[in-house]
């Protein structure tokens, strides 16, 4: 590498106005070398260029129109297949403020790592620059960001899952505020060498954020989270650091509104770790026997929340479209999302079937008997391989969505009536609890956590605690992540707005032999109405050590054959195990202790008296 990088020509569109903007492409073009620069503008016909360049490449394939319109199916590199937990980095100038939950390295040790990798990265690729608003475009709440990549499928993708293109210019004006993002796949190609179908590097991962700078840093990975840093990087671990600075929140929650019979409509927020059912729960049906109500859907999966003047807490959607898991996902589980999945989709890693569409585990009850599986060889339902990877996705834009909330743009947001916060556990929490406060609220969202593997049917598996589900994308140190949700909740208190009232579900309690006992996924509307029952401060419940739940009485059972006992079984307190919960999360404070709220350890020490008494 010289050590004085030559520079790389470029044309700048006359759209793009912002000197700072310009000269930073310029810096990062002369390190990472690209054969050339693309300004991209977000148009269709950019889309289908880079659409049809990809399928020449080998990296997409194109569905079959008669069956999946304007679809594409791409295989990662078997390496590149998630999120590296253990390659992301939060840099931040101390090492307390990025905590004991995530893995740090000091900025400057980190930039010369990264000036060192990314010297020469994207030699023989072209360099894109993509354009997003992180939420409605010119919203109050919304934040812009300019991811430079050598990948077009990070493009294309960062296309639907965000609000990319020409119009971002337009925002941001001469001088307006961005989070640069740079991103390469850390496949540099010499003179004359072949590209693969993904390239990516089968080694070395980084990513990497820089909370004080606000800049994020990505390289050798082309897949999902790791790539399309709007997503996990920008909106989660950056914004919560913005969020912790500025006064708002930026939460790992999906956003649904719910309108009842009467015409009222209201909306929550919940929080759930992976594997808990959260697309479900944001594109919810209500059962046939709860006619009247209907679910909408703002966000799946991320919520940028901000006090307004009044100090109610709005919340918008910063996403625009949907990166979620095929596998599982049916007509039966969720009629919405696989209506949302008939055109214009990006697949990736699930299996291609012999008439060019696709398949993936739990798509049919029977697999087809023929299908070219997510590494490209031959598969049939005796050849003892998953068809489609585990963590196989689907991208669309959430215009997509059936249900979609006529709010789900609004740049004001919607205000917030409720946050709900649940794992899975088989045995110990409740189907529903309602907080006695604020602060009872944020000790059980920092408690929370979901069942691992199970050691055996019926027992308890590992329980690995994901507080607020942000436990791998909180930005900063989690206990002042705790300290900013109290002092939030404290001030907006004191200025007299009313909180959203805070509730911990649990869906999956099971029976003695391991079967879950409630229900799930519509019926979880009974429970819903019930929650906005007690918002209106007219739902009936009893009170217990931890909260209010309801009785058997005070949940709608029309349309559901579900016994009182049965019902027992998934609400039912019991001591010993709580005991033994209370002693878990004092483990948890005990590696969180490091600015760890006196009030979190004075809530547990009031509950485990409650429990005693
Ligand atoms: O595996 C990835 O790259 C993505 S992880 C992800 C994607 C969409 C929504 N949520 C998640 C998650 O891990 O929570
Ligand atoms: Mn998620």
């Amino acid at each position: 590498m010289s050590a004085v990088p030559s520079m790389v020509t470029q044309t700048v569109p006359a759209f793009v106005k912002h000197k700072k903007l310009i000269a930073w492409v310029q810096e990062i073009a002369s390190l990472t070398q690209p054969k050339n620069i693309v300004w991209c503008d977000g148009s269709e016909a950019e889309y289908d260029r880079l659409s049809a360049e990809m399928v020449a490449a080998g990296t997409l394939r194109k569905l079959n129109p008669e069956k999946r319109p304007n679809s594409y199916l791409a295989w990662s590199d078997p390496s590149d297949v998630a999120r590296v937990e253990d390659r992301t980095y939060i840099c931040s100038e101390k090492e307390e403020d990025a905590g004991p939950t995530n893995n740090w390295k000091a900025p400057a040790e980190m930039r010369e790592t990264l000036n060192g990798l990314f010297a020469g990265s994207m030699k023989g690729r072209t360099l894109y620059v993509v354009p997003f608003s992180m939420g409605p475009l010119g919203s109050p709440i919304a934040h812009i960001g300019v991811e430079l990549s050598d990948s077009p499928y990070v493009v294309t993708n960062m296309r639907m899952m965000t609000r990319m293109g020409k119009a971002v210019y337009d925002v941001l004006g001469e001088n307006g505020e961005f989070v640069p993002c740079v991103h390469t796949v850390g496949a540099p190609l010499e003179a004359g060498q072949k590209d693969v179908a993904w390239p990516c590097n089968p080694t070395t991962k980084y990513i990497v954020h820089y909370p004080e700078t606000r800049e994020i840093w990505s390289y050798g990975s082309g897949y999902g989270g790791n790539a399309l840093l709007g997503k996990k990087c920008l909106a989660l671990r950056i914004a919560s650091t913005m969020g912790r600075d500025q006064g708002w929140l930026a939460e790992h929650m999906l956003i649904l509104g719910v309108t009842s019979p009467e015409g009222k409509k209201y909306h929550v927020a919940a929080a759930f770790p992976s594997a808990c059912g959260k697309t479900n729960f944001a594109m919810l049906i209500p059962p046939a026997s709860m006619d009247g109500w209907k679910v909408t859907t703002i966000g799946d999966d991320i919520a940028w929340i901000k006090p307004d003047a009044q100090g109610k807490l709005r919340a918008i959607n910063p996403e625009a479209g949907y990166f979620g898991v095929a596998p599982g996902t049916n007509t039966k589980t969720n009629s919405n999302c696989m209506a949302s999945l008939n055109a214009n989709v990006i697949f990736t890693n699930v299996a291609l079937t012999d008439d060019g569409d696709v398949w993936w585990e739990g798509l049919t009850k029977e697999a087809p008997a023929h299908l070219v599986d997510w590494t490209g060889q031959d598969w049939t339902p005796d050849c003892g391989r998953k068809a489609s990877h585990p963590n196989a996705r689907f991208t669309v834009a959430a215009e997509q969505n059936p249900v979609i909330d006529a709010n789900w743009d609004n740049p004001e947001g919607v205000a917030i009536d409720a946050f709900i916060f649940g794992g899975r556990r088989s045995t110990t929490v409740p189907l529903v609890t309602e907080a006695k406060n604020w602060v009872e609220g944020v000790y059980m969202a920092a408690t929370m956590g979901s069942e691992t593997t199970a050691a055996a049917f019926g027992q308890q598996g590992v329980v690995r605690r994901d507080p607020f589900a942000m436990l791998p994308f909180c930005g900063y140190n989690m206990s002042d992540y705790f300290a900013h949700w109290l002092e939030l909740g404290n001030k907006l208190e004191s200025s007299g707005a009313k909180l959203p009232s805070i509730f911990c579900v649990n869906w999956f309690r099971t029976d003695e032999n391991g079967k879950f006992i409630w229900p799930g996924f519509g019926d979880n509307m009974r429970v819903l109405k019930w929650m906005l029952e007690r918002v209106e401060g007219k739902g009936k419940g009893v009170e217990h050590v931890f909260g209010t739940s309801p009785s058997y009485e005070d949940l709608t059972w029309d349309g559901l054959d579900f016994t009182a006992d049965q019902f027992k079984a998934i609400t039912s307190i019991d001591k010993a195990a709580w005991e033994k919960e209370l002693e878990l999360h004092a483990e948890l404070f005990e590696k969180l202790k490091h600015n760890l709220p006196k009030a979190l350890e004075d809530t547990r020490a009031a509950i485990s008296k409650r429990l005693a008494a």
